[in-house]
């Protein structure tokens, strides 16, 4: 039996792609997966695993593979999952190849059979190291394209900035800008691998994007074409990114959740210069029993009540809420919650903030401007909100979410007196199993629309259903239209209200398509060579209001 020292990977993701790269040594490793048997993985198939792994599977499975929405994934195990190398390479293909029924995709026909095969070596060798990443390389990452100076003080154009929509093109690592007046694409910008999430200044004239490369960039409306102004390296993974929004504050602070290595970073709005960075690192919020240096920030918020944001530190079950008032030494109050912290959004009144903690099935309500843990409430399996959403009928004001495990959509009552952060109401979406991953209404429509992204069913997970917000009864399933190919994904209002907006992807023709909120019919799809696997897509107004 040979014994090897396993050489130390460092994940260098590089601003422009990906590349992980190693020491460099070149010459194949024997690694001692078990007694039995013998792993054999290259230096360069080590490299090339480890992107698979950083872009399809941390997400749910941690960059240091110990787990979190998903199991952990260490060769030795956990002691609560099994070891990688107890499950061998049958074991591992088999979940690769078929997912689970808690919401772990298919990856065949996805990735090819050769990188499943390479998966199936990587995993039983120990997880590669993540170097240090703090304020001096996030320093020597930024770039200023456009000093504020040299930025137009009024918008050199006629167009109604506040109904523009970014929409995410994740596997292109673009955004375009859309006009939803109009419904012209203004740009398409390059904004770096695999985009998340957007979010807008408190102004509305910046958008900023962050993805799983861990930069930031920042996007001027007020040019005739949108322009990237700034760009910066907050870490690098990450999914979420948010603005100052407290009078007094507005457009001067920007938040960066780090996922890898797990930080928050405070970056000035209007430059995108960094200010500072705290680690996420800590006890988990069941005890002091378990510290967790992987503790990665999910869900940001910011308050337009307190000058706070709301981070929500994954693996610790902790919201920490950050004052950003001395951004150099933010004073940031723990709230102990439960695990593992995803996506959510506020209630009606934005006073309160509802977040999934999707492993335990839970959904998390903070008391933002007292800092105060209201209720953990028992919802479903695996509850994925998106920032849920907000409606209004007999029952009171009704707080949605969807869930990942199961075909439920639950229905909490946020209005004080009985029955308040209560689930009043629970309803199934059409067909079975779960897979839905957002839902959206808008306070201007009797609608509440689901999608079921991740659902097996190619039928259903390339629908939308919508609902009727005072009967909760479905009103219509939408199916794909002729044309259209994918898997129907996340649902954004014009500013108006009277307009939902739902990308197709990960099919052959993916488009947006643009419905009628009223009738339920398609009013446009927008389809072109640039329109490359939408995913998010963000209205400046509601984004910017957090109205949903
Ligand atoms: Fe997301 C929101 C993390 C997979 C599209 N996603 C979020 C948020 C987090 C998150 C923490 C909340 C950000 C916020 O509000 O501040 N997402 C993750 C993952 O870790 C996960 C499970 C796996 C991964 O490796 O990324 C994951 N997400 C996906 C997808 O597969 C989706 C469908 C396409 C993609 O981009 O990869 C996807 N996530 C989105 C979108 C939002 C989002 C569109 C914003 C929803 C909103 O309305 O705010």
């Amino acid at each position: 039996m040979k014994k090897i020292k396993f050489l130390l990977l460092i994940f260098a993701i590089s601003l422009t792609s990906l590349s992980c790269k190693s020491d460099k040594k070149k010459e194949t490793k024997k690694v001692n997966a078990s007694i039995a048997t013998v792993i054999e993985i290259s230096d360069s198939e080590m490299e090339k695993a480890a992107a698979i792994y950083f872009d399809k599977c941390a997400g749910c499975h941690g960059s240091s593979r110990k787990g979190a929405t998903g199991p952990s994934l260490l060769p030795d195990g956990d002691g609560v999952a099994l070891a990688t190398k107890t499950l061998g390479v049958a074991g591992l293909r088999a979940f690769i190849e078929s997912g689970t029924p808690g919401g772990m995709p298919e990856w065949k026909g996805i990735l090819s059979e050769a990188d499943i095969e390479l998966m199936t070596r990587f995993l039983q060798v120990d997880p590669p190291i993540i170097p240090p990443y703090g304020l001096k390389e996030i320093k020597e990452s930024w770039k200023l394209i456009i000093p504020v100076a040299d930025r137009p003080a009024k918008p050199q154009h006629n167009r109604n900035i506040s109904n523009y929509f970014g929409v995410i093109m994740r596997d292109a690592g673009k955004v375009a800008i859309i006009d939803g007046d109009t419904k012209e694409k203004l740009v398409v910008l390059k904004t770096g691998f695999a985009v998340h999430i957007l979010r807008t200044s408190s102004s509305g004239r910046y958008i900023y994007s962050v993805g799983r490369d861990g930069r930031i960039t920042m996007i001027d409306t007020y040019t005739k074409i949108p322009t990237i102004v700034a760009e910066v390296k907050g870490g690098f993974d990450a999914r979420s990114v948010e603005v100052s929004k407290f009078k007094g504050y507005e457009d001067k602070y920007l938040v960066f959740g780090g996922y890898s290595p797990s930080h928050i970073a405070i970056i000035d709005a209007q430059t995108l210069e960094p200010i500072s960075v705290t680690e996420t690192k800590g006890n988990a919020c069941d005890g002091d029993k378990e510290f967790l240096d992987e503790a990665r920030v999910a869900a940001i918020v910011a308050s337009h009540t307190d000058p706070v944001w709301i981070c929500n530190i994954k693996e610790r079950g902790m919201v920490d809420i950050v004052d950003y008032t001395d951004p150099k030494n933010p004073k940031i109050t723990e709230i102990p919650t439960a695990r593992y912290l995803h996506d959510g959004g506020f209630d009606s009144t934005g006073h309160y903030f509802l977040v999934a903690a999707n492993a335990s099935n839970k959904i998390v309500v903070i008391d933002v401007p007292n800092k105060k843990l209201v209720k953990i409430i028992e919802t479903g399996i695996k509850p994925h909100p998106g920032r849920g959403t907000n409606i209004k009928n007999d029952l009171g004001n009704l707080w949605v979410t969807s869930h990942l495990g199961e075909n439920k959509l639950s229905f909490i009552k946020t209005d004080p007196g009985e029955g308040q952060w209560t689930v009043v109401k629970e309803v199934k979406a059409t067909g079975r199993g779960g897979g839905a991953l957002f839902v959206k209404s808008h306070p201007k429509s009797k609608h509440l629309w689901v999608d079921r992204t991740l659902n097996p069913d190619a039928k259903l997970n390339s629908a939308v259903d919508v609902f009727d917000t005072n009967t909760l009864e479905l009103k219509e399933t939408l199916t794909v239209p002729e044309g259209v190919d994918g898997r129907a994904v996340h649902m954004e209002y014009n500013k108006a209200g009277d307009e939902v907006w739902v990308s197709y992807f990960m099919g052959e023709k993916s488009a947006i398509v643009i419905y009628n909120d009223k009738t339920l019919k398609v009013k446009q799809i927008i389809q072109d060579d640039w329109v490359e696997n939408p995913t998010g897509k963000f209205n400046v107004y509601n984004t910017t209001h957090d109205i949903y």
